[in-house]
């Protein structure tokens, strides 16, 4: 039986999908607890989209061939230091395009609409003293996507059925409709929604700050459902608390699972637990890819879903 290590919470249909296939060993990011001996012959690493694979926990693995990862994005691997060993590293992408381009509209219709406050309008009663206030039309607004892959063109698809007018930013005009705008702070000016749907990493680090959230400005509605880390999340909450933002609605944090305490203490953010692609159907169909990368290692197969070169 070949053994893998585990470095992440996994649902538990993957976890027993693991188990039933595997000898499976549990440890922590850092790998301290892993001692030499245990260490040896491991060959496959399972991890998910938040998971931190450091050099220094594939240093640890010397028989190590293959990083397997529950999740599309693979910003937390060092893929560096993988392919250096001539490590593999897998990861689960279209699979969850749908659920998360659905997350990232309920996020923009929650936010516009206030849907939070609303709810806790009804249940505290205040509704009796007189109506709900107005909220922001999406209907025909304008939408700006930063990163028009699987995901963002699966929102634009979506936000054209809501007449949205779309434009993107990305590292280079693709072959589509839509308005390019090489500078991010100039999308942002010229559009009502901005939404994240590119990875982390350091190439996105911050893309979101002080200066394109003015440029959003005190109309705009910012979502995110790309990564944390693309967005200085305390020049955000400053926004928002000052109103020199309208809104944001928000699945990813920098620093997960700890949001920016100067969010938490406001009305007009939407806050979501990194849950955009966690439905059954999705989990399900995520943990069968991995299983398949993972057995295609083993049988020596071409890998479903290798991340690209
Ligand atoms: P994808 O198809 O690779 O799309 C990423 C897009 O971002 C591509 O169009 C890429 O364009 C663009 N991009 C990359 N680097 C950029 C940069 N520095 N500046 C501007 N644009 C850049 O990936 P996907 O499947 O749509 O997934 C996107 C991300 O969504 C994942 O990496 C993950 O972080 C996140 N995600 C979040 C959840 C969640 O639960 N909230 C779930 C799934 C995925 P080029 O590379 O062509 O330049
Ligand atoms: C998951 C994700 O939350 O795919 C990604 O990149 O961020 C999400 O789908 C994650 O991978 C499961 O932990």
């Amino acid at each position: 039986m070949y053994t893998v290590l585990k470095v992440a919470r996994l649902p538990d249909m993957l976890s027993e999908g693991l188990h039933a296939r595997y000898e499976v060993l549990e440890c922590s990011e850092s790998g301290s607890e892993l001692d030499a001996s245990k260490a040896r012959g491991i060959r496959a690493l399972v991890a998910n989209g938040e998971s931190r694979v450091r050099a220094d926990l594939i240093g640890r693995l010397p028989d190590l061939q293959v990083i397997v990862v529950f999740g599309v994005g693979y910003d937390g691997i060092d893929v560096a230091a993988a392919r250096a060993r001539g490590i593999v590293v897998t990861h689960t992408p279209d699979v969850l395009t749908d659920d998360v381009a659905d997350f990232a509209i309920t996020l923009m219709l929650g936010t516009a609409r206030r849907i939070a406050k609303a709810d806790q309008f009804v249940r505290s009663g205040q509704w009796q003293q007189g109506p709900f206030g107005f909220t922001r039309k999406v209907s025909g607004a304008r939408l700006g996507i930063v990163g028009l892959g699987r995901i963002g063109m699966a929102i634009a698809r979506r936000a054209a059925a809501f007449d949205m007018r779309i434009s993107y930013h990305g590292r280079r005009p693709l072959a589509v409709d839509y308005p390019y705008y090489a500078s991010l702070t100039e999308l942002a000016a010229a559009v009502d929604f901005l939404v994240i749907a590119v990875g982390g990493g350091e190439s996105t680090r911050h893309l979101v700050d002080a200066k394109v959230l003015a440029a959003l400005g005190s109309e705009g509605i910012l979502i995110n459902v790309g990564r944390g880390s693309v967005v200085d999340e305390a020049a955000l909450a400053s926004a928002l608390a000052q109103g020199r933002l309208l809104g944001a609605g928000l699945d990813v944090f920098e620093d997960e699972p700890r949001p920016h305490p100067g969010l938490l203490a406001l009305d007009n953010v939407l806050l979501a637990p990194h849950m955009a692609s966690a439905t059954w159907d999705t989990r399900r169909a995520m943990s069968d890819l991995t299983l398949a990368n993972l057995a295609a290692h083993f049988s020596g197969a071409a890998y479903p879903t290798p991340i690209p070169d």
